[in-house]
């Protein structure tokens, strides 16, 4: 075992003292706009704060929330919202990034619906759309893998699960998503970079957790909601309140999808 998988098994265990869940089925990881689906997934039988676990720092985002909520679903199974995300531009360490998703993995976790808020490159998918993730590019130069571990990226985002989300809204579109660092938003001129690279969705998470996420085998559907066009393709600035302001307004809706993508994945 590596010293990463003790640790995620170490909170693992903490996580199933502190919610009296023995195994989890899925793990949700919920970015900016996300949150409010949790409610619309289960029923809550348990939860604790991020930062009681073992290796989580504590961390305040405006938007995002620190807690760890256990959810059983009206047939059974139970989901595991990991409020929590440590971002990359907070703590500089791909392995604290991808601690939430090996914790999941460890507590029992087969599949991650991971999602994220974002921006978009093209002005035809604009803010408050939702976008299936084909694929990605991991632009940190940075990643929670160690040692020679070479690990299949081919279909990290499972054909199977898009499919599902397809049959449940058919007009969402495809996305490439890049991974900057951040917390500084792109230039006008790296968002163009950017295109030329093949993404379409520019963003400061998502691709580190999926690769640890793929390395435990962990099937996966990444949705990403557009809260902004990125830089230099509205031509207006960028802060984070408008970012808050669409994932508030399209918060009903897109937990409503997330919601029925989650009944589907039996
Ligand atoms: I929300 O335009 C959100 N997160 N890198 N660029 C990057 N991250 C983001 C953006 C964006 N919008």
């Amino acid at each position: 075992m590596t010293d990463a998988t003790t640790r995620a098994a170490e909170a693992a265990d903490a996580l199933r003292a502190a919610t009296g869940v023995d195994s989890f089925d899925i793990a949700l990881v919920l970015g900016s706009g996300w949150g409010g689906a949790a409610d619309l997934i289960g029923e809550e039988v348990g939860s604790i704060e991020a930062a009681d676990l073992p290796g989580f720092d504590a961390h305040a985002v405006a938007g995002h929330s620190s807690r760890m909520r256990a959810l059983r679903t009206e047939d059974g199974r139970h989901v595991l919202v990991l409020g929590s995300r440590q971002h990359f531009y907070q703590v500089r360490d791909a392995g604290k990034v991808a601690h939430g998703v090996r914790m999941a993995a460890a507590a029992g976790a087969t599949q991650l619906v991971i999602t994220n808020g974002c921006g978009s490159t093209r002005p035809e998918v604009g803010p408050g759309s939702v976008v299936l993730l084909a694929d990605h590019i991991n632009f940190t130069g940075a990643t929670p893998l160690a040692g020679a571990s070479f690990v299949d990226m081919t279909q990290a985002y499972s054909p199977r699960l898009r499919e599902l989300a397809r049959s449940i809204d058919p007009d969402l579109p495809d996305g490439v998503y890049i991974q900057f660092t951040g917390p500084q938003y792109e230039t006008p001129a790296e968002v163009r970079m950017a295109t030329i690279l093949g993404a379409n969705l520019v963003g400061m998470s998502t691709a580190l957790e999926v690769l640890a996420a793929r390395q435990a085998g962990l099937e996966i559907l990444g949705l990403s909601l557009v809260t902004n066009l990125a830089a230099g393709i509205g031509g207006e600035t960028l802060d984070h309140s408008e970012v808050l302001d669409v994932g508030a307004s399209s918060g009903p809706r897109i937990s409503r999808l997330l919601a029925d993508i989650v009944e589907g994945m039996r």
